[in-house]
Parts: structure tokens; C-alpha cells; sequence
């Protein structure tokens, strides 16, 4: 998305990413978001939730969400028309719908080395969130691995073998794949 528009150079931009984030994966309730089963609510009830807290300098408005999402790292969250969903990351209990599609036959996923054996043992779990999120290549893998060790372990993920196995796969964007669970059979420890 192409914007030229300034923005507030005193706005905390993190923090406004940090809570759209916070509503939109955990806890839509707080902020009386209205959510449909694809996670998306209306830009306006986000807006004037956020702008009750007058934790900003002004007020939030549309440009400032299309500015976080300019400037993000990553593809977190998506809007259509009038309606704000967060992509991934989600842990409240409504399940996020997504669709199902077959994904590369490789996928990785980046994790700490102190969770490994558990892994193998028990496969991977989503843990807090609804899904288990998996990368669509081992650089995203490491990063998400880094967020918890500085030498990260790569799994890689036979998807070809999963999916016969009946394991459903979601697209969630362009870097993040997601499932339900992956039995410790199709994982394997990228050596990197
Ligand atoms: C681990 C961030 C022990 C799993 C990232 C991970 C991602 C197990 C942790 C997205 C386990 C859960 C998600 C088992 C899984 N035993 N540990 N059986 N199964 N684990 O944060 O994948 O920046 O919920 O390996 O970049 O790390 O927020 O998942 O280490 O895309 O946009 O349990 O969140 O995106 O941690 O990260 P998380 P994740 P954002």
C-alpha cells in the first residue's frame, strides 16, 4: 500500500500496533468489538473503543491504522472495506475461521531449544493461541525462533506426509501458515 500522507511524528505508532494487536488476537470483549467468525470487526468501533482511553495525543483515525500497517515488519493485520481483522495470533476461545489450502511441501518452524523435546515428544501444540503457526520459509522461521533464543532451532515440517495424514492447513498470509496440531512425525530439526 502506497501512502505519502504525514503522519503525527509524537504518535507512538508501536504502542497504537501493540494495542490494535492486543484488541484484535486476545481480547476483542475489552474493547466491545462486535467480531465475525473471520476475526474482522468494524475500523469505527475499533477507532472509538481506542479513543475512549485517550491514551494518545489525538485522536486515532483511519490513517493512523493504515499507517501502522504501513510500517510494520510484518503482514499482521488486513483490512477490507470498512473492517479491521488481525491475520494471525489469535487466542480467545471463538475459534478464527480460515480456509483450508495446501501449503508449500516444506514449511519450518522456528522455536527454543529448550522446548525441543518436548516437541518431539508431543508435537507441536498452539499453546495460548488457537493455532500452531508455521513459516513459509526457514528466515521467517528464525526470526519468530529469535523472539525466545538467540540460537534458535529450526523444525521443518513434511507437509506433504501431514496433509495425507489428514492435518489441515490455513493460510493466514503470505508468511504464516497455520494448523490445528502437528504430531511429532512430520517434524524434523533443521540443522542451520
Ligand atoms: C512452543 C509472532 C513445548 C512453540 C511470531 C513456541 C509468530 C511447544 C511456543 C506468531 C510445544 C508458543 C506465533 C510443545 C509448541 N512443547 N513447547 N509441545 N508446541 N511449543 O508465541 O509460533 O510478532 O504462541 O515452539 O512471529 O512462537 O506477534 O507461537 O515457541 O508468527 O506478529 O510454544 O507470533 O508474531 O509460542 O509465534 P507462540 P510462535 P507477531
Amino acid at each position: 500500500m502506497q501512502m505519502n500522507c504525514k503522519r503525527w511524528i509524537n504518535l507512538d505508532y508501536i504502542k497504537l500496533s501493540k494495542e490494535i494487536s492486543y484488541a484484535l488476537r486476545h481480547a476483542p470483549w475489552e474493547y466491545e468489538l462486535e467480531m465475525d467468525e473471520n476475526g474482522f470487526v468494524d475500523i469505527q468501533q475499533l477507532l472509538s473503543s481506542i479513543n475512549e482511553e485517550n491514551n494518545y495525543p489525538k485522536l486515532i483515525d483511519k490513517m493512523d491504522i493504515l499507517h501502522v500497517i504501513e510500517i510494520s515488519d510484518k503482514k499482521r493485520l488486513e483490512i477490507s472495506g470498512e473492517k479491521i481483522r488481525a491475520m494471525y495470533g489469535h487466542s480467545f476461545s471463538m475459534l478464527i475461521k480460515y480456509n483450508e489450502e495446501t501449503p508449500p511441501a516444506i514449511l519450518y518452524h522456528g522455536t527454543a531449544k529448550r522446548f525441543l523435546s518436548s516437541i518431539m515428544t508431543e508435537g507441536l501444540k498452539p499453546m495460548s493461541r488457537q493455532y500452531v503457526h508455521l513459516s513459509a520459509d526457514i528466515e521467517t522461521a528464525m526470526r519468530v525462533g529469535k523472539r525466545r533464543d538467540s540460537e534458535p532451532v529450526i523444525l521443518q515440517i513434511d507437509t506433504v506426509s501431514a496433509l495425507k495424514f489428514g492435518i489441515k492447513f490455513y493460510h493466514a498470509n503470505e508468511k504464516v501458515w497455520l494448523c490445528k496440531e502437528l504430531p511429532f512425525q512430520f517434524l524434523s530439526n533443521l540443522q542451520v
